[in-house]
Parts: C-alpha cells; sequence; structure tokens
C-alpha cells in the first residue's frame, strides 16, 4: 500500500476539494496542514510552493488540486466522480469553480498586503468577475439537478462556501437556486467534516 501524503492548508479550498475527493474515494491519505510561505521543504517537490501537493512514497509527486482528485479518482474501485458522459462539461465547470476560488483568494492576499501596497482596481477587478462567475454559474450550470455526485459539484461547493468564507455571501439573495442547491448539499458528511476551522 502507497503512503500518500498530503501538504494541505487549514482553509484552502482547492484542498477541501481534494480531502472531499479521498473521502468519497476512500482513499487513505495523511493529511499535513502547513503554513505555506514558510514550507520551503515543498520546494523540492513543488516549485511553485503551493498546496495541496501529494506525495506518493517520497517517490511521485502529484501538482495541482484537479491532478491530485483525478489520481485519487483512478485508483479508487468507487463510482467515478468524472462521469464519462458529461466528462467535458465537469472539466469546463471544474475550472469555472476554480477561477471563482482563485479570484476569491487573489482578492484576499491583496487585501492583506500593506495599505499602500494595495491596488484598489485590482481588488475590484477580483470582486466583479468572482460575483460575474457566480450569476453565471447560478443561470447555466443544470448538473447541480443530477442525483449522481461528481466532481463538479464538489468544486462548486467549495467554492461558493470559500466565497462565503473569505468574500460575501450577499449573492445568495439573487442566485436563489444555487443558495437553495448549496444549503442542501452543504448537510452531506463530507461537507460538514471538512469545514475549514477559521470559518466555522
Ligand atoms: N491551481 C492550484 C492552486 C493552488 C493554490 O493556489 N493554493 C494556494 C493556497 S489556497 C497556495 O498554495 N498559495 C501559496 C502561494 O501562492 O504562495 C490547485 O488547484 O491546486
Amino acid at each position: 500500500m502507497e503512503k500518500l501524503i498530503l501538504y494541505n492548508g487549514p482553509n484552502s479550498p482547492f484542498g477541501r476539494k481534494v480531502k472531499i475527493t479521498a473521502i468519497i474515494q476512500e482513499i487513505k491519505i495523511d493529511e499535513k496542514i502547513v503554513k505555506v510561505e514558510q514550507s520551503e521543504f515543498l520546494d523540492k517537490y513543488n516549485p511553485l510552493r503551493k498546496i495541496p501537493t501529494l506525495v506518493i512514497d517520497n517517490k511521485q509527486t502529484i501538482i495541482d488540486s484537479d491532478n491530485i482528485c483525478l489520481y485519487f479518482n483512478q485508483i479508487s474501485r468507487n463510482q467515478t466522480l468524472f462521469d464519462p458522459e458529461s466528462y467535458w462539461s465537469i472539466m469546463s465547470t471544474i475550472s469555472i469553480a476554480n477561477g471563482l476560488m482563485e479570484s476569491v483568494l487573489e482578492r484576499r492576499m491583496e487585501i492583506i498586503r500593506p495599505s499602500g501596497e494595495q491596488s484598489k482596481g485590482y481588488i475590484q477587478k477580483q470582486e466583479i468577475r468572482a460575483i460575474r462567475t457566480i450569476n453565471w454559474i447560478e443561470k447555466n450550470w443544470t448538473n447541480f439537478k443530477s442525483n449522481r455526485l461528481s466532481m463538479d459539484q464538489i468544486a462548486v461547493a467549495c467554492a461558493l462556501e470559500y466565497t462565503k468564507f473569505r468574500f460575501t455571501d450577499k449573492w445568495t439573495k439573487d442566485c436563489i437556486i444555487l443558495d437553495k442547491w448549496l444549503k442542501i448539499f452543504n448537510q452531506k458528511d463530507f461537507m460538514k467534516n471538512t469545514i475549514p476551522k477559521e470559518s466555522a
């Protein structure tokens, strides 16, 4: 049995996606929560020094949350989270959810910089992109109606929860369908068991 070490952060939405996939696909991982900016040791595995990063048996590294999720999905005997019939639609929705996570993360990174170094324009650009993306998902995404659990559902849920945690929940007033779906999806054990400590 291979030893899988997942380097992760305490609040990362990308890391949450990976943890949820490990739970659903019943993959045993050893999660190590790190402070990424102080984790020089990570550079030899991942020169980008980003989390999540997966190290297999201290030999192979898998970088990027999507690759790690695909890997867990591949080595599991459980039903795939990437239904081949809607594969490209699932992958595109995951990319949209990732983009939402990135915008909210970028906005926060800018906000916590010293005030003299902040760009209001950059913050505003990320906020507009995040809200536009949520409105787009509300109008265009249909796969939430499926009873079959799917990777895009997990990615969208993690992105929306992260938006609430770090930015705003005002979108819930306009995006009624998404808000209702998310409330139900949040009742699943894998959502309840992966709530970032700071946001709880
Ligand atoms: N595309 C990457 C994004 C990962 C990412 O941006 N992680 C953030 C934390 S949520 C990070 O490690 N940031 C550290 C840095 O940029 O220095 C993925 O999906 O894994």
